[in-house]
Parts: structure tokens; sequence; C-alpha cells
């Protein structure tokens, strides 16, 4: 299988709207790094389900009105494609020092160290969730939920294809070198792990999936947000594309987290259980108690709000006024777009309390980023909370205060709890397991994680989705697994 996947002809196989077959330089180097991509795919992509038909999507085009279609294919055969959204004409940079002169085609020299660095941890974080993801395809609830996982990683795959290709067309030999550093580093490996936090933690069992899904994609979709803005138009044009396949990664979160919240209080409904904080006797029905999802919830968001880097930070700040990272929604915000005498409130760590402190607004553009992404955060919540109240149980999910449980930035020397008391070491070595979970939660997540694979059918802790992918009834066969 491998030699004929190393026979693809890029020019017409490869679905690329970039003219690659008349780019021979950069046809030639993504040749020369699809081999050890594909070697990578079956070291470290899904483990098992190769050789199964799993109906995916594929990006076929950039109009936003068509641009995907679904079709039965195996992993390793999809098309992986170079796809850059269509180019605005005339457009200017939107911030920073540049702002109003055209936006970029080619690599600005004075910011290109600044621009390779984040292409290459944007590309990072792309193979890092698949690795960290390839051995849940044994335990899937369903084969609904075997489809999206799939769908997740090889559109995962894609994205490192994107940055491969802005690092292969616009940085030359540096550009190339990074790109076989992506094929190297492994999540959570000792040696050379991948470049962010959250992308060296493991995804145990799927209602971390789903959490990493919520939480982490949504960092993405807000990093993608603010690259989408940059001044160097092919970075920009790539991220807007990215966005679209990535609304669907958070769906699976949303959607996933919603039907565990369901399934659990139906059952409870279903066995006189009032009080959902009776772990024993909820755990007795087969499903994951509130609480529990709580402690994973706190997990997930606590590890992706580290992603956004420090509170207070120049690079954040020097990457604006380069005009190439820019804010959420830049071109919609109604101010100068330059900041340069503005300010922002940051969380801060003041004598021992946290406080609220006017910052430069150029430096603060991480926090700015990260409190636009708890209020996206949120909106999923509120959904999950109305399934709650509507089976009538008086228990609300809820963010941690972004004091709790911090590896990056302002609060990390420090401990608290989830309402943000903050709290000394030997306490929160004493309770850290009311707030995060276990192992002993781990074990009995993990018990629950047994695979169903008949068409139509759902792990008992999950229940069924709504409506199918592709408006498939519910008994579709998502994936047809070899046997
Ligand atoms: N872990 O000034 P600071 C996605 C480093 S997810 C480890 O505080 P800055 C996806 C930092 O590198 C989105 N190290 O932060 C989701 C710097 O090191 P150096 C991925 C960290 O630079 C799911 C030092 O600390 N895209 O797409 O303002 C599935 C001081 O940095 C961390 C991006 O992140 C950390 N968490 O902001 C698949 C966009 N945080 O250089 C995909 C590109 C900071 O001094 N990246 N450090 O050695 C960026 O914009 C920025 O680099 C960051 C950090 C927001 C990550």
């Amino acid at each position: 299988m491998n030699v004929n996947i190393m026979n693809v002809d890029y020019s017409t196989k490869i679905p690329n709207n970039v003219n690659l077959s008349e780019d021979r330089q950069v046809l030639k180097a993504l040749e020369g790094w699809h081999p050890g991509y594909i070697d990578w795919w079956h070291d470290m992509g899904p483990d098992g389900f190769q050789q199964s038909l799993i109906y995916l999507r594929t990006a076929y085009s950039v109009d936003p009105r068509g641009w995907a279609k679904f079709d039965y294919v195996k992993m390793p055969d999809y098309r992986w494609g170079i796809l850059l959204a269509p180019q605005e004409e005339n457009r200017t940079i939107p911030f920073g020092e540049h702002f109003g002169e055209p936006a970029w085609q080619e690599v600005p020299g004075e910011h290109r160290a600044m621009l390779r660095r984040l292409i290459v941890i944007q590309g990072d974080t792309e193979p890092a969730s698949v690795e960290q993801q390839r051995h849940l395809g044994k335990t899937a609830p369903s084969l609904y939920d075997l489809r999206n996982l799939f769908q997740v990683n090889v559109e995962e795959g894609r994205h490192l294809w994107a940055m491969v290709y802005l690092l292969q067309k616009y940085f030359g030999r540096d550009g190339r070198e990074e790109a076989d550093e992506l094929l190297r580093r492994r999540s959570g490996d000792a040696d050379s792990p991948r470049m962010l936090g959250a992308f060296n933690e493991k995804t145990p069992d799927w209602l971390s999936f789903f959490m990493f899904t919520y939480f982490t994609d949504r960092d993405g979709k807000m990093q993608l947000h603010s690259l989408a803005q940059s001044g160097f138009d092919p970075l920009s044009r790539t991220c807007r594309f990215m966005l679209t396949e990535e609304a669907h990664h958070m769906f699976v979160g949303e959607t996933g987290i919603t039907r565990v919240v369901q399934r659990t209080c139906d059952a409870m409904r279903e066995a006189g259980i009032d009080d959902p904080a009776d772990i024993a006797k909820v755990r007795g029905l087969g499903v994951i108690d509130l609480p529990t999802i709580q402690k994973k919830l706190n997990l997930h968001y606590s590890l992706s709000l580290d992603l956004f880097g420090s509170e207070v930070s120049t690079n954040a700040a020097n990457a604006f006024n380069a005009g190439i990272k820019g804010r959420y929604r830049e071109t919609q915000i109604e101010d100068d777009h330059r900041l340069q005498s503005d300010t922002y409130p940051v969380l801060k760590l003041v004598n021992g309390e946290i406080k609220r402190v006017n910052e430069p607004a150029l430096t603060a553009l991480n926090m700015r980023l990260r409190d636009d992404y708890t209020q996206d955060c949120v909106k999923g919540m509120l959904r999950w909370n109305k399934v709650i109240a509507t089976a009538g149980y008086d228990y609300k999910l809820t963010l941690p205060n972004v004091a709790f449980h911090r590896a990056i930035g302002e609060f990390r020397d420090v401990h608290a709890t989830p309402d943000g008391v903050l709290i000394d070491d030997a306490t929160w070595a004493r309770r850290k397991h009311e707030w995060l979970p276990s192992t002993s939660d781990g074990d009995f997540i993990a018990s629950l994680m047994t695979p169903v694979t008949e068409p139509g059918a759902f792990a008992a802790w999950i229940s069924a989705p709504k409506v199918g992918i592709d408006n498939k009834p519910g008994d579709f066969e998502y994936v047809k697994i070899e046997t």
C-alpha cells in the first residue's frame, strides 16, 4: 500500500488550488516530504482501521456553498489537499504598524523569523493531536463516533500539510528543515516532545476526546482566526480555509459532551436518582456522573488556557505590531488597529490576590484572545446545563477560575480552587482530586470504554446523536471495518 501512495501523481491527485503543477520546486519539496508523512501516519496515526472504509468528507473546493464531498475512503488513501481561501482583491494589512498597506504576497524579510515560528507552532499542534488520539478507535462508542474521530484525524493531517506547504513554498531550506522536524517530534516524548504543553498530555478516553475537541480545538479556532487576519496573505488564506473544517471538530466536542450529559440525566431519571452528586449510585448505572464530567472539564479547560501563552507578552505585541498576528475578528473591531496608547484589563496576582490591572493593550493581546475564547466556551456550557435543567436536576457545569491548575502565565506558581481561592501547596495536594480526575476516576471511565461496532448502536454511557452525518439514517454504516 505504501508503494502505491509513493507513486501518487501530486500534480493531479492532490487537490490544490495553488497551481502546484506549475510550481516545480515546491512540488518537488512536497514530493520529498510525502513518504515521511505516510510513514508518520502509519506509525503515529490511528491504531488499526487503516484498511477499513470510512465515510469521510474530503475538501475538494473552497466554495463555501459546496466544498466537500462524502464517500467511503481508506484513511491512507485520503487526499490531503492544499487549499487556500480565494484571494481577496486589494486586501490590506488590517492592523499594526503596517496598517492599511497592501497585504504581503511574499514573506516580509524583517519578520521572517517570527512568521516562521508561528507557522511551525501551528503546524506542530496538528500531528500532535492525531498522535494523542491514536488509540481511541479501539474503544469507540459507535460507528458514528468512530467516523467522526477519523474525520478529525485526517483533517488535522491536512492542516499539517497546509503549514508544510507554507514552510516549503516561502521559507526555503530552513522551511524544509522545519517541515521534517514536524514529523520527528512526538506527543509526550521525553526527548522530542511537541511544542505546546496541552499537546503532550494523554487523551485516554472518549470523554477526554470530546473535551479536547471542545476546549483545545477551540483554542485552535481562536489562534486560526488571529492568524487569518495576518498581513502575510498566504497564511491568512490558509487559515481561513482551515476554519471551515475546524467547525466540525468543535461540533464533535460540543455534541459529544451534550450526549454524555443527556445519557447520564436520562439514566438517573429512569433509576429515580434525585441527587446527581451520589457518585456511587450514578456510576452503578454504567454512566458517567456529572461531578466527574466537571473534573474532566476543569482539566481540559485549564490545559487549554495555557495555550494562550502569558497574559502579558512582548511576543504577542511584536507579532501584532509587525502585522503578522491580529486579534479575533480584527476587521470588525472599531478602533485604530494600532493600539499604541490603549490599555486592556489583565488578571494578575497582586500581593497574593487576583486582581484586574490595566496593561498596555499591545502586550495584553494574549489575555484578550483568551477572554474571547472563554466567552466562546460559555456557549456550549449553557447547552449542557439546559439538558441538566430540563431533566429536573439542580446542578450546573461551570468553567473553573483562570487561576486554577495553570502551568503558563501569571498563575503558574500558585494553587487555586476552581472558585479562584488561593490555597497553599499542602491543601492543593490534599484536595486536588476533588477538582481534577483521579486515577480511580480514570479507571472508572476506562471501564466503560468498550467498543460498539453494530450500525445504529451506542455504548450505554452516551446517547445517540440527533442527526446523522451527511443526513444519513440512524443505522448507517459509517465505518466498514475490515475483518
Ligand atoms: N506550552 O510570550 P509568551 C490548534 C512559550 S491549537 C509550552 O508567554 P506567546 C489545534 C512560548 O513559546 C492552536 N510553551 O507566549 C487544536 C515562548 O517560548 P520562547 C495552535 C509555551 O509567544 C486542536 C515562551 O513560552 N496555534 O490549532 O505570546 C487540535 C514565552 O511565551 C506555551 C498557535 O498556538 C505553552 N502552552 O504566545 C489540533 C498559534 N505558551 O519562544 C490543532 C501560534 C507559551 O520564548 N502560536 N510558551 O522559547 C502563538 O501565537 C504563540 O506562540 C502562543 C504563545 C500563543 C502559543
